[in-house]
């Protein structure tokens, strides 16, 4: 599956993507989990119930003032979350088209692809942590 999601997403690479950077939400830990949690606590609710949190805070990804502890305690309840959504999600549900971000799709789609984020963003804080390691070898050992 790894491998699979790596030659779609390298087929239509030219010479000019290999350097040019566009990922400015994904450069540290801090923001590619507080962006994880974005999309378990609002894109993931908004796609699956209908709607979003009251209180989230619109500065939520990103955020310096939050603590290691707390962001993830959210990781923590938003897994919890999505499995409970997912379980009250009927197949009927899944199979009916929606209109996103990228047209006309059956939900499921875009439920496949938020998920999908997990693993892509997962594959992100390992390379940083090793990067991490390499350069400070007597750092804390992650
Ligand atoms: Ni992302």
């Amino acid at each position: 599956m790894g491998f699979y999601r790596l030659s779609n997403i390298t087929k239509d690479l030219t010479e000019h993507h290999l350097d040019w950077t566009s990922c400015s939400e994904a450069n540290t830990i801090r923001t590619i989990l507080t962006h994880l949690n974005q999309e378990l606590h609002v894109y993931l609710p908004r796609m699956l119930i209908g709607k979003t949190p009251e209180d989230w805070p619109e500065d939520y990804t990103g955020n310096p003032s939050y603590s290691l502890e707390k962001i993830m305690k959210d990781l923590t309840e938003g897994k919890t979350k999505l499995y409970e959504m997912l379980d009250d999600t009927t197949d009927e549900a899944l199979e009916k088209e929606v209109d996103l971000f990228m047209g006309k799709r059956p939900l499921q789609f875009y439920v496949t692809l938020m998920i999908s984020e997990i693993i892509h963003h997962e594959g992100q804080i390992a390379a940083i942590l090793g990067v991490e390691r390499r350069m400070n070898p007597t750092g804390p050992q992650n």
